[in-house]
């Protein structure tokens, strides 16, 4: 399967490091964001190396298709990001969403009529500057659709990746893995961007103690959903996958905390909506959950 040019719609970390690890390697890639970047992007490697390259930056694409569109805004501008292209997109292009939470996802792939795949994924990156994006740790990415299918296409853009330098691997139960991601920044973001801590902090009094309250809800409504912990099973599987996040990202400010202090909107509604809506409809109380989505929508910048 011919995968040579992308379009990158959201030039946040993921975005950016996407463009510029794709670019290093080879691939054909357009950089698309609401205002104009530099076109030349430095990418400081894991190692501390510095890689200077000329990126195609715009802020609306021109010329033909790509042969795979990545979505890469936060999840709650990703409709509209969608929507601005959705007009000049052929019905066949290849979606690729990278969101957090299980908002956007759904959605999406109901509403564009090519494949849609969704990808979940650990790398460490920030923009440092408009024009530097540094790649902080090395992750992995897991990708699929939805439904299970789409397995060449998936298999496809995740050499396409790892051939870039971006470990990854394309998955048959990617709905799976994006609620255990969305379990673990529901457990800790919401609570640390709310207080302004670090992750770490969450293992002392009183916070710990809240954290085990939302993690108690998040694992009752995985059950309702019928989804397991990677490992481990129930309320306790789901604490070992928090606790370690949480002992891993210890000096961490985790995303929400970022986009609380930089006056940005967050990520609460594609992380903590589906939590709730999912409890409502199996008729379980998350009175904690429900708390911190209230409280997100309400919490000054
Ligand atoms: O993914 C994260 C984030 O910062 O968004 C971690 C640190 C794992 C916490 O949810």
């Amino acid at each position: 399967m011919g995968l040579q040019t992308h379009w990158i719609v959201g030039p946040g970390a993921i975005g950016r490091l996407l463009a510029l690890r794709l670019s290093q390697h080879g691939q054909r890639v357009t950089l698309l964001g609401r205002r104009p970047l530099p076109a030349l992007q430095t990418l400081i490697t894991p190692q501390g190396d510095a890689l200077a390259m000329e990126v195609v930056t715009r802020t609306r694409p021109t010329g033909g298709s790509p042969d795979l569109l990545h979505l890469t805004t936060k999840a709650y501008a990703a409709e509209a990001a969608y929507l601005e292209l959705a007009s000049r997109l052929p019905a066949d292009l290849p979606l690729v969403l990278w969101q957090n939470g299980f908002h956007t996802q759904p959605r999406l792939a109901t509403r564009h009529p090519g494949p849609v795949l969704c990808a979940t994924t650990t790398e460490g990156a920030y923009v440092a500057a408009d024009d530097r994006v540094v790649h902080a740790g090395q992750g992995n990415t897991l990708i699929g659709s939805l439904e299970g299918g789409h397995g060449d296409l998936a298999r496809a853009v995740a050499s396409v990746l790892s051939t870039s330098g971006l470990s990854a691997q394309a998955v048959p139960d990617i709905r799976r893995r994006l609620w255990h991601k969305l379990a673990i920044n529901a457990a800790i973001n919401p609570l640390v961007a709310h207080h302004r801590i670090r992750n770490g902090e969450l293992r002392e009094t009183p916070f710990r103690e809240e954290v085990e309250v939302v993690i108690g809800e998040v694992a009752r409504v995985m059950q309702a959903e019928g989804i397991a912990p990677p490992e481990g099973s129930g309320l306790d599987g789901w604490r070992a996958l928090v606790w370690r996040v949480v002992e891993a990202t210890a000096a961490n400010r985790a995303s929400m905390l970022q986009d609380v202090l930089a006056g940005r909107p967050t990520e609460h509604v594609a992380i903590l909506g589906p939590l709730c809506q999912a409890a409502k409809r199996h008729g379980l109380a998350t009175p904690r959950l429900d708390s911190l989505l209230k409280t997100l929508a309400g919490d000054p910048p």
